[in-house]
């Protein structure tokens, strides 16, 4: 019987034991809500129970909703369904907390009488990540429990809080290390005794503290996100709780979290929940493939990339030797980590102990010997594909049998690289994102080669870093350097035809993300791409006259933008725009008013022609690999999905379209959709008709 497996019911001594096991995460799906729901009945209606004990097996109590009933029409019972009849029953109930208890997980610990936590175990209200507000009494219950203030900051952010703090706050009752059941049991016999049960939290006010904290409270969060109508529900949601009676403020809250969930900006953040955790298992890898282990690693590269990956090593616990051509080379790499560190500490943001342990994990070594016994060798040295691949070939004869040997290379062919060395197998790209150390985006480069015990170490090496790691295939700039250049391309473009810097950034920051591709530009520096141009003949005829007038952006005080005192908020130049107006000229092309649609489109729908073909070539698996790179990478609005979701929202056939139509007004050939694209248009498909085509 399904319910049996999903909830099992045990007595001990008079108190009825309700464990819930819903593998993987303890998710509140229909059936598991009706076998609650029905437990809670059957411990009401037997009279030899005195009290009910909700515990869970597993490593979650259990992590809410289930998220995957989302969008669909609702399945009766409903999570407030069940805490009705929670409310309504006659005995006490504890809640015995035993991993993490989010969303409706700690919704229905709420529904209790008393909680026990095991220590360390994570308790939140993480439904405004999902665009969402905590629907089955979050709250209401919270606010009347630890104060709305507070209630509404944990709501509003979203973050979990461990069982330690969660005592400090007052929302468990208990802390334990380990089982927390046999507490629950004594607190819940404690209770039973007592004669009845002590007041529901629904029918209690006074420890909603006062109005004007909360006031306080909701201005602040809702200053932090003014355009997310997720927590404008939550801060209304809370206020009601001084406002209405508790049915009245339920069943508004009920209404807004319908409202929600249709929303659009909820299902994309359900996609991005959902295409993450697909991206960690690699399309084409065997769940039963695992890793090699890893306890010891090198990092060839002391400058800022290769500092910061050494940083996410040691900052995982993972010991790490940095290692340098010049012993001076490698003391300067070594005195930024340890500055960066101390920033941290300054800050606030690292404990000075944390600090040392993490620079304790930290080496250094001159020469490449120092690669010897380490069990992953990251390489991040300067691009230049002859001097990585003289590098391999001498790892090859210095890295240990099985070590896994990995390029950071942003453009580079990781088979070529790996083509240097006798075991290619051993061989991938592991390209960080700058900062190394705070970016979560890791790609994961696939060589022709490359073992799948290779690629399962990266991936979950890549997991222990903290990072999202996404697998890619090998080609020029793998997926997000690759779609970037797309977007680059059109950023210069758009100048040279009648747009200006500030006009360009501001459709980019409308679209959602934070910063614009010339304001990001100025802050990165404008030399290095201008290096790299002179290198590859190649040019970019704005960028390069900005950075012949030594405009090299906020390091020389002007960019495409002038930063007058040396602040980082640039004003657009009068001097930029004459350039950009000359450059025209010269180049001979008419300038004309551009609308910000055409701005944004131009910008945006030519990554998702790219991201089309990076999926027909098999250089990403799935489109949602595509969205993950992006969001984690590149800032990405995260409720618009990622590139190929909104590609897919707005449809093939619609971007097939529009590229045709800028490519003949613009003359850009450039402009023309993929072949891949307009297969789908044609045959009114969708990008994951493109999936693994190539592989
Ligand atoms: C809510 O509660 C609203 C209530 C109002 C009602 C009116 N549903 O992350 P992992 C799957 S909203 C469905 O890799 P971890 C996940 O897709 C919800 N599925 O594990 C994956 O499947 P796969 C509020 C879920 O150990 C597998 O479980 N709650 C759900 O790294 C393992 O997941 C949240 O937002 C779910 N709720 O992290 C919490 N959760 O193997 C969301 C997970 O097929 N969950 N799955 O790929 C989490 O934050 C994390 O999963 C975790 C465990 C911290 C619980």
């Amino acid at each position: 019987m399904e319910e049996r497996a999903l909830l099992s019911v045990t007595v001990e001594d008079r108190v009825a034991v309700l464990r819930i096991a819903n593998p993987p995460v303890n998710a509140l799906s229909a059936a598991l809500r009706a076998a609650l729901r029905d437990a809670v009945a059957q411990a009401v209606a037997d009279q030899g129970i005195q009290a009910i004990v909700l515990a869970a097996s597993g490593r979650t109590f259990v992590a809410g909703a289930d998220i995957s009933e989302f969008g669909k029409p609702p399945i009766s019972p409903s999570l407030p369904d069940v805490l009705v009849a929670m409310d309504e029953c006659p005995k006490p109930l504890v809640a015995a907390i035993s991993g993490a208890a989010l969303g409706g997980g700690l919704e229905l610990a709420l529904g209790c009488d008393a909680r026990v936590a095991s220590s360390g175990v994570k308790l939140g209200l993480p439904e405004v990540k999902l665009g969402i507000l905590p629907g089955a009494g979050g709250t209401q219950r919270l606010p009347r429990l630890i104060g709305a203030a507070a209630a509404l900051e944990m709501a509003a952010s979203g973050e979990p809080v461990t069982a330690e703090t969660a005592l400090s706050l007052g929302i468990v009752d208990e802390v334990v290390a380990g089982d927390p059941l046999p507490a629950a049991l004594r607190r819940a016999r404690a209770l039973a005794e007592g004669g009845q049960r002590p007041q529901r939290l629904r029918d209690g006010r006074e420890r909603l503290g006062p109005r004007d904290a909360f006031e306080a409270a909701a201005a602040k969060v809702l200053r932090r996100a003014p355009d997310n109508p997720a927590v404008a529900s939550i801060v209304e949601s809370v206020r009601s709780a001084y406002d209405l009676p508790f049915d009245e403020a339920m069943s508004q809250t009920r209404a807004m979290f319908l409202r929600l969930v249709q929303d659009d900006r909820s299902k994309a953040l359900r996609h991005v929940f959902f295409a993450e955790r697909a991206a960690q298992q690699p399309a084409g890898l065997s769940r039963e493939v695992r890793g090699r282990a890893v306890s010891h690693v090198a990092v060839i590269g002391a400058g800022t990339m290769g500092g910061g990956i050494a940083m996410s090593f040691a900052n995982a616990g993972i010991p790490v030797t940095l290692i340098e051509a010049e012993p001076e080379a490698l003391e300067r790499g070594l005195q930024r980590i340890a500055q960066n560190y101390a920033t941290s500490v300054q800050r606030g943001s690292l404990a000075a102990e944390e600090r040392d342990r993490r620079l304790a994990r930290i080496g250094g070594g001159v020469g490449l010997e120092n690669a010897a016994g380490a069990d992953l060798v990251v390489e991040a040295v300067f691009e230049d594909l002859a001097l990585k691949q003289k590098l391999f070939a001498q790892l090859d004869g210095i890295a240990r049998p099985g070590a896994v040997l990995a390029t950071n290379t942003s453009y580079l062919d990781v088979d070529a690289i790996a083509g240097a060395t006798r075991r290619p197998d051993d061989v991938l790209g592991m390209h960080f994102f700058s900062p190394a150390n705070v970016m979560k985006l890791l790609e994961v480069v696939r060589g022709a080669g490359t073992s799948p015990e290779t690629l399962a170490t990266a991936v979950e090496l890549g997991r222990r870093l903290g990072k999202v790691p996404v697998v890619v295939g090998v080609c020029h700039g793998f997926v997000g350097n690759r779609m970037l250049a797309r977007r680059t391309a059109q950023a210069e473009r758009l100048l040279l035809e009648g747009a200006l810097p500030e006009q360009v950034d501001a459709a980019l920051v409308a679209f959602g993300f934070r910063m614009g591709p010339f304001a990001m530009a100025d802050l990165a520096g404008l030399d290095i791409g201008w290096r790299i141009r002179k290198a590859t003949g190649k040019t970019a005829p704005v960028a390069d006259a900005l950075c012949e007038a030594g405009r090299l952006g906020q390091k020389t005080g002007k960019g495409y933008y002038d930063y007058g005192g040396g602040g980082r908020q640039g004003v657009p130049d009068p001097a930029v725009r004459d350039l950009i107006e000359a450059t025209s000229a010269r180049l001979g092309i008419a300038r004309r008013a551009i609308g910000q649609e055409e701005v944004t489109e131009r910008l945006i729908l030519p990554m998702i022609d790219e991201g089309a073909r990076i999926l027909e070539e098999g250089i990403a698996a799935r489109p949602g690999d595509v969205d993950v790179v992006w969001l984690h990478g590149y800032n990405w609005p995260a409720w618009r999905g990622g590139p190929m979701y909104h590609g897919s929202r707005l449809g093939p056939a619609y971007v097939a379209q529009r590229l045709e139509a800028y490519a003949g007004q613009s003359g850009d050939p450039s402009l023309h959709p993929s072949a891949a694209l307009r297969r789908l248009a044609r045959e009114g498909r969708d990008f994951d008709a493109l999936s693994g085509t190539a592989r």
